[in-house]
Parts: C-alpha cells; structure tokens; sequence
C-alpha cells in the first residue's frame, strides 16, 4: 500500500488535530488530540484504564477543487480495531491495530460539501487478537498467586467487569494512534509499486496501476539525473555504476522511481541493495553485517504511541549518537515515517507482527493462523520497498518449547509465507524466549536465530559471573547449529540516579556491569551477528509489582536522558563503527 503523497498529480489533507471524543455512549463530547493514544490526554484514570469501544468525531469537507478527482479516507492505524462511519453510514471496518487501511469516498462526499465522520475504536485484547490479551486473569507481570480461593474469585469478578489486561509487556495504549488523511489521485491511477534491486545495479519492478494509461517508469539519482527508463507495468531496469544502500552513516544512498500512469504520478525513494544468509553471516551487500543497537517501542508522555515525527527524528538522532546501527521494532509494526527516516539514515529493521504474548497451551495458536497470516502479508505489502527492512519477524516469545511439534505447526507455515510473500525474500525469524532451548523445533529453524536472554537478572538474578557461564554453555549449543545468531533482547531495569559503587540490580553500575558481562560472551563468538540491548529508553506498561512507572531497562530515561549505560554502549559501538568502516 502506497503512502499519501503530495505532488503535481496528488493532493493530501491531513485531518489531524482536536476531535471530538466520547469514552461511553451517552457521555458528553469531549476535545482529544488526533493522532495520540486517549489513554494519558486526562487526568482521569477512566482514561487510562479503559476497555471497550470508544468514539471520535470530525467535520470534515471535500474542497470544491477536488472535483474529478478520486477521493481516499486513509487511517495509518486506529488501535486495536475500527468501523469508519460517514454521514451515519458505515464505510469500512478494519481488525488490527498497527497497520493501514483506506477506504474510497469519491461517491460518498462530494467536493464541496461537509461530511461527518465518526470512528469507532476498541482496544479490547483477547485470545482472537494480535497482541494477546488475558480476558481479565493475570497481567503480563502479575503477581497473583494460583489456587487461592479467594484471589481466583477475585479474578474472575475481574472478567465479569470486562477487566481486560495484556498478555505482554507495554502499555496498551489505544485511539487513533496514527494520522488519519484525505487524499486524492486521477480517477486512473497508481495502485502499487514493487522493486527488486540486485548489487549490479538490475531494478525490477512491477506498477500495479487502474486504468488504460501509459506507464513510465524513470529511476533518478540523488541528483535528480535519469539513471534509467522503461515503459510498461512491468520491466527490469539497469543502472550503470550503481551505488548501494549501505547500512552505515552517510552512505545510505537513495534513488527515486518516478512513476507515471496517465494523469497520475508517484516518487518512491529506494535503495540497491541484497541481503542473504550464508553459513553463519549475514550479508548486506556481500559484506557481513553485524547488528548493533537497541530494541523500541513507541511509546511517550503525553501521546502514549501517537505518532510523533519529532520524537522520531530524536531517536533516530540519538541512534546516531550511540553509533547504533539497527532496530527491531518490537512488538509491532511502527508508523510508517519512522521506515522513511531509517531509508536516508542507513538503520536496518527487523519488522515484527503484532503476534506477542502467545504463550502455549494445548490449543495452541488459538486458531490464530489465518488472520495472522493476514497480518503478516499486510505488513510485508506496506514495508517491502524500504531498503532499511532487513529481516522480517513473525513475532516475538510464543511459546515454542512445551508443545514443540503443535508451536512448530503453527510457526513454520507463517515463515514459508513470509519467504513467498516478500517480493525481495529477506530472511525471516521469530524471536525466541528464554526457554528450554534443547526442545525448541522452531526457533532453530529460522534463517537467523533471534533468542532473548536474561541470564544476570530473571534468571541467576544478580550473579554475573554464574551468568555468563550459563550463557556460555547456552552459546556453544547454538554453535552447531551454523546459523548466525542474534541476542535480541537481553537488559537490566535500572532506576535512573541509583548509584552504588558495589554493583547491584537497579543501579545505573549494575547495568552497565551487566552488558559488559553479555558483552564478553558474545566478542568470544563469531557466529553471534548481533546485539540488540533491551531497551533503547524507559516504557510505561500495565500496572503491577515489578514495574515501578513502567519498564525501566531503557539505556535512556522516557524523556530520553542517558544513564550509565547508554555511555558505555556509544563507546563499545563507535568502536565497532570503526572496525566496519575500516572492512
Ligand atoms: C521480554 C519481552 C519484552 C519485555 C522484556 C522485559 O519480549 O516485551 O519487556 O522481556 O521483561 O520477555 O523487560
């Protein structure tokens, strides 16, 4: 799916801004900020605690101008499902909180008239959603005790009051998290684009266009010169002394397609590049790529994960300054403009599905399989372009090692679809958790193994030298399996301003002690292509007792202040830096 673009062909509105809200039907309209979650815009823990449906509402106006042209509502993301209702009439409906959706309405508002539009969002999590919810039973890091008579009532007073807590770590911060935009195109039109770039420069493309017209395609260098033409829907392309997308500072080099079909055109900025997997490396470009930076969330004051470019350009900047090359946008597919950013900036992805908190039990997968399979083919639709998409995740700790064979049977179709899906077949994983790795099927099959480890904290709490012994040993078994290997996620909550000169958990000393430990296994290893400290700042999750105002293993503060650790790792990276630029 195409982002909206404004050009001499198209014309985008942007319908963000105050909307009307509504958190039960029947209250007063109230003001909300568009895009941002509604959770923290009150002071009210109804806000903040809410399950169910919500509305918002907006006058909006097709300007007269627009006549003749064809007219598309497009949500980025309306966490976790929506129905868009028009003048009262229901347009579309879309299940899934972290990817886009559209709907035409060149027949349903006409230029120059007002519309009412009105969204109906729930951010109801269950075992039938991408995240998983617990339907009222214990959240993520509860604390309830099993068995107990009285707490198990208690429990279940919670489901029947519609209490829905999250089987997974972050908040779940919910509304129109994403802009929301009106746009145009040529009643014949552009509908998608597809590249496939090799390193000698061969583009092959596909346009995927409505209508009769001529379609053109020329590929401009950063210049803005030709590098190459062709004509028709599909073709390949050739440009001469190409130069790469390369995943380090300053060399990220993008080309633009132009397209046009008729009336109607389209600039996608790409990059030539080719990623594999060979033995234990992975290749970019030919070149072995170690990955280096921390893991994400969306996620900050005030908006909760409403999109927001300036934070976006901060972390990136502070990305920068760490000399982190790398993210995984864990546990979801981020807003698109942080992919764009990532593009010119020469950060690779790791792009996961919503698919988090599938712990296992003997129904396994929960019947889940088709509609994450939906998931996973409209996240590789809407991200296959970016050159900064490296690997694709299908998500993030199941359950893989009590039920093997059925964690297999549900995990491997979701890889093989991903492979047929993406039209560049990038690698693919799944992020494996801290289990009994000797009775994993699945893990050990993906193109690059990425395992989540906390040995030094949940597991050997404190003792970093027993810590590393027992990675150690986890490592060597890795080691016969020939795959690169990826640590990625493994961290220490630390309070920021917690000092003590004797290391000791939640100190800004003891994390540091902590990746210096992790540190020292995985330099003994060559197989190891990657680490991916868990996490880049502080988060704010579901309340409970081991969460003091969210999760806070970040290298930075939520409001994005270094602790100790973050120092620690510009110098490990830079150093790093140096090493690959000097390959
Ligand atoms: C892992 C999860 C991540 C958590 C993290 C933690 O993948 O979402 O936030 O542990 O406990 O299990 O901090």
């Amino acid at each position: 799916m195409l982002y909206p673009q404004i050009n001499s062909a198209r014309a985008v509105m942007d319908l963000s801004g105050i909307w009307q809200f509504r958190l039960r039907e029947g209250d007063n309209w109230q003001s909300i900020a568009v895009p941002a979650s509604y959770n923290d815009q009150s002071p009210d823990a109804a806000f903040r605690d809410h399950t169910g449906k919500v509305w918002y509402r907006k006058r909006i106006a097709c300007p007269a101008f627009f006549a003749g042209q064809r007219a598309v509502l497009r949500f980025d993301a309306v966490t976790h499902s929506a129905r868009v209702f028009l003048n009262g009439k229901e347009v579309c409906a879309h299940r899934g909180g972290f990817l886009p959706f559209e709907i035409e309405v060149t027949d349903l508002i006409r230029p120059g008239e007002e519309a009412e539009l009105l969204v109906e969002a729930d951010n109801r999590i269950d075992h039938t959603t991408l995240p998983i919810g617990t339907e009222g039973d214990t959240a993520f890091f509860g604390s309830d005790n099993p068995g107990i008579t009285s707490v198990e009532a208690g429990k279940r007073l919670r489901r029947e009051n519609g209490v829905n807590l999250p089987a997974f770590d972050f908040f779940n911060y919910a509304g129109i998290n994403r802009p929301v935009r009106l746009y145009t195109t040529p009643a014949e039109y552009i509908r998608d684009i597809t590249l496939v770039t090799k390193m000698t420069g061969e583009v092959r493309y596909r346009v995927d266009a409505e209508g009769t017209g001529e379609i053109r395609v020329t590929v401009l260098d950063a210049q803005g010169r030709t590098a190459a033409e062709g004509k028709g829907a599909e073709g390949i392309l050739n440009i001469p002394e190409p130069r790469l997308w390369e995943p380090r500072p300053g060399t990220p080099y993008l080309y633009t397609a132009h397209v046009t079909c008729g009336a109607d055109e389209y600039d996608l900025p790409f990059g030539i590049r080719e990623v594999k997997v060979e033995g234990t490396k992975f290749l970019i470009n030919g070149k072995p790529f170690r990955f280096h930076g921390p893991c994400r969330h969306e996620d900050s004051p005030f908006r909760g994960r409403g999109m927001d470019q300036c934070l976006n350009m901060t972390d990136i900047n502070l990305y920068r300054w760490l000399h982190a090359n790398c993210f995984r946008t864990s546990h979801y597919p981020y807003a698109e403009e942080i992919y764009d950013l990532c593009d010119r900036e020469g950060i690779v992805i790791v792009d996961e599905t919503p698919a988090v908190g599938m712990w296992a039990d003997e129904n396994y997968g929960w019947g889940l399989g088709e509609y994450h399979a939906q998931v996973l083919r409209d996240m590789i639709a809407r991200d296959k372009n970016h050159p900064c998409v490296v690997v694709w995740s299908l998500g993030n700790e199941p359950g893989t090692d009590t039920y093997p064979e059925k964690a297999r049977d549900y995990w491997m179709p979701l890889y093989r679809l991903a492979h047929r899906t993406d039209p560049q077949d990038r690698p693919v994983t799944l992020v494996g958790c801290q289990n009994i790795y000797e009775k994993d099927r699945t893990i050990p099959e993906m193109d690059v193994v990425f395992i989540n480890r906390y040995y030094g904290w949940y597991n050997l709490s404190g003792d970093l030298e027993t810590a590393k012994y027992a990675f150690r040993m986890e490592l060597d078994w890795w080691k016969d399996k020939n795959k690169p290997v990826v640590l990625s996620e493994y961290g220490a909550d630390t309070i920021a301003g917690l000092h003590g000169a004797a290391a000791e958990m939640f100190t800004e000393e003891f994390q540091v002690e902590f990746y210096r430990a992790m540190s020292e296994c995985l330099d003994e290893r060559d197989f190891v292509v990657g680490e991916m400290p868990w996490n880049f700042a502080d988060f704010n999750t579901c309340q409970g007792p081991m969460r003091p105002g969210g999760n806070r293993k970040g290298l930075f503060t939520r409001d994005r202040r270094p602790k100790m650790a973050a120092h620690w790792f510009r110098g490990r990276w830079a150093e790093m830096e140096k090493r690959e630029e000097g390959r």
